[in-house]
């Protein structure tokens, strides 16, 4: 089975990669849902949907701001860059639900973010968005209009950016091989993009430590981790 994917893979045009959070497990960036997962120890209800936000705008910003220096004392993994690295030999999307710009900083170019970027920040009431290229003098930090920033993340009952959306639905629709990385796929719409490659008869395969959703509709299931597979797997076409 695993010599028909590596036949597939060495003759694939172009490539999507689905990806969540334990892509960046090894880079030391907690997933949601895992044993060590942020949403054990933390409701997602009280820190990452906007009546939260406005309920306490302190308490969301002091979690954002922990996490957002984390993520920026951290480094792309193997896993990362092996992805940045096939762009050398395939034409590459990568469909990441991570906020931690971490592919970019590998070097991949075309990475869509499903959920947004916690590099980045947004008015709530204006259209003034901005990186964030230092600490913040008070939390929450305070637009020019004067309102609350808030970061550039889709918190849950958040319509994603309907642009991004879009592009993902179509690379996801026209790839030939898809390869879903460290995602629980428990999160809608996101979840779906697996299931619009299947439906297009792309190649399947997913890495991951544990069972998905999906598990039983790849092609393979490789059960290893991100930064010791994703190397091997980009071996096979280098
Ligand atoms: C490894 C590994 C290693 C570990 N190597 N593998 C009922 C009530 C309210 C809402 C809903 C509802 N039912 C459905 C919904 C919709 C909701 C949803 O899906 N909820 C479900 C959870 C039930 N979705 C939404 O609300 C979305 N918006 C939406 O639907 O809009 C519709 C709409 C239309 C019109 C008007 C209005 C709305 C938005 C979803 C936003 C998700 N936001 C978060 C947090 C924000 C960003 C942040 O702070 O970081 O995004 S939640 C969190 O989950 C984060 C992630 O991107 C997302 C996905 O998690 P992911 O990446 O899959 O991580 P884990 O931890 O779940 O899985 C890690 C995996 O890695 C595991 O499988 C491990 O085994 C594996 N792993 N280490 C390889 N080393
Ligand atoms: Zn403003």
């Amino acid at each position: 089975m695993f010599e028909q994917v590596a036949d597939r893979l060495k003759k694939a045009e172009k490539i999507v990669f689905v990806t969540g959070a334990g892509i960046s497990q090894e880079s030391g960036i907690p997933t949601f849902r895992g044993k060590d997962g942020l949403w054990r120890k933390y409701d997602p209800m009280k820190l990452a949907t906007i009546d939260a936000f406005y309920e306490n705008p302190k308490l969301v910003w002091e979690w954002y701001d922990e996490r957002r220096r984390n993520i920026l004392a951290a480094n792309p993994n193997a896993g990362h860059l092996s992805i940045a690295e096939l762009e050398k030999y395939k034409q590459v999307f990568v469909l990441t639900q991570n906020i931690d710009g971490l592919h970019q900083r590998a070097g991949s170019t075309q990475v869509y973010e499903l959920h947004g970027s916690i590099i980045t920040i947004k008015c709530t009431v204006c259209d003034f968005k901005d990186k964030i290229t230092t600490g913040f003098s008070q939390l929450p930090p305070l637009c020019k209009c004067g309102n609350m920033l808030r970061p550039d993340v889709v918190w849950f009952g958040e319509p994603l950016s309907q642009g991004i959306w879009q592009s993902a639905i179509e690379q996801a629709s026209s790839c030939d091989v898809m390869i879903i990385v460290g995602t629980s796929l428990a999160v809608s719409p996101a979840n779906l993009l697996p299931v619009y490659a299947k439906q297009n008869g792309a190649t399947m395969i997913e890495v991951n430590i544990e069972q998905t959703p999906m598990s039983q509709s790849m092609d393979v299931s490789l059960r290893s981790s991100a930064a010791k597979t994703l190397p091997e797997l980009v071996s096979i076409v280098s």
